[in-house]
């Protein structure tokens, strides 16, 4: 990463915590990062505010570290867990009003087309599934209805945590929370088929229990939201905290959740990203 676009401004050296010093000097991704380095490189502040076990830390983590070309990304939050991680990353980042991200996204990506017409600059939502699924569903929906050139990334621990514990139209049917006591009466929503219906050139869903499958998605989708159009990824991102399960317990919660079939990864390329895919990653080879 080029250290001049993230710095601490002259004269705050000495102020700043240490741990922030700390990710400024190692955060840097160098070029060819991926998942398998983490731990080499600083990404996140250890002493981030999100509860132990947080599946959304977790699949943050490993998301930051995909990213295709991280100085030039410009990650949109919303309100939720994942929000109060962004101030603690070593990358640029706009938290938008909860639910407007992607219209936000739209207007930042067209807006940096014009202003760096021969630069890549890669806009990636990255929010909860109260932010996407629901409230901000509208504005997801449009964006892709417009063909934004942009990726959506959607944290899905199937409950509005931020707040307490509310259901949220990603959670499945029956679930109990501290605000949903009778049990939720319907179905969870399967947006991967909702997203390819409605113009992505690529839909996936993937968690962190499989981190090559995950940064895979992430780097897809990136590189497809330049070239073709708009791309979704759906991350499982369990919350020990609502669903009162232990901390070290989230992996085996998702792995749980793949034996009784209630989550799957999926895929899904428009035949025009798979033509596109099957070029780029041939000269990869
Ligand atoms: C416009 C607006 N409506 C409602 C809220 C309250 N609010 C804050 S976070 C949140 C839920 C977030 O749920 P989700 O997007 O799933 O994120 P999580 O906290 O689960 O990561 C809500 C409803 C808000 N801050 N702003
Ligand atoms: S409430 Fe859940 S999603 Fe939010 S920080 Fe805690 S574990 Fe993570
Ligand atoms: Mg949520």
């Amino acid at each position: 990463m080029n250290k001049s676009l993230f710095k601490i401004s002259p004269g705050f050296e000495d102020i700043m915590p240490a741990e922030y010093r700390e990710l400024v000097e190692h955060g840097p991704y160098e070029k060819g990062f991926g998942v398998s380095d983490l731990g080499t490189f600083k990404e996140l502040i250890e002493e981030h505010p999100l509860c132990a076990g947080c599946g959304l830390a977790l699949s943050l983590r490993m998301i930051l570290a995909s990213l295709p070309k991280p100085e030039d990304t410009i990650i949109v939050g919303s309100t939720g867990c994942s929000s109060i991680a962004f101030p603690q990353v070593a990358l640029h980042n706009i938290h938008s009003l909860f639910g407007n991200q992607n219209a936000l996204a739209s207007g930042l990506k067209r807006a940096l087309k014009l202003r760096f017409p021969d630069k890549i600059k890669d806009v990636v939502v990255i929010a909860g599934d109260g932010a996407t699924a629901d409230i901000g569903l509208d504005m997801v929906m449009q964006s892709w209805f417009r063909r934004e050139n942009i990726t959506t990334i959607m944290l899905d621990n199937e409950a509005y945590a931020n707040t307490g514990g509310q259901e949220s139209g990603m959670s499945p049917q029956g679930t109990i929370l501290n605000m949903a006591p009778t049990g939720k009466k319907f179905p969870k929503i399967s947006l991967p088929e909702i997203a390819r219906e409605a113009g992505c050139a690529y839909a996936a869903a993937v968690s962190p229990a499989h981190p090559k499958r995950l940064e895979k998605a992430v780097r897809r989708a990136i590189l497809l939201a330049r070239e073709i159009g708009p791309t979704y990824i759906q991350v499982f991102s369990p919350c020990p905290t609502n669903y009162k399960f232990k901390p070290h317990e989230t992996i085996a919660r998702i792995k749980q959740r793949e034996k009784d079939g209630t989550f799957s990864i999926k895929e899904y390329i428009s035949p025009e990203a798979q033509e596109w895919l099957a070029q780029i990653e041939e000269v990869k080879k």
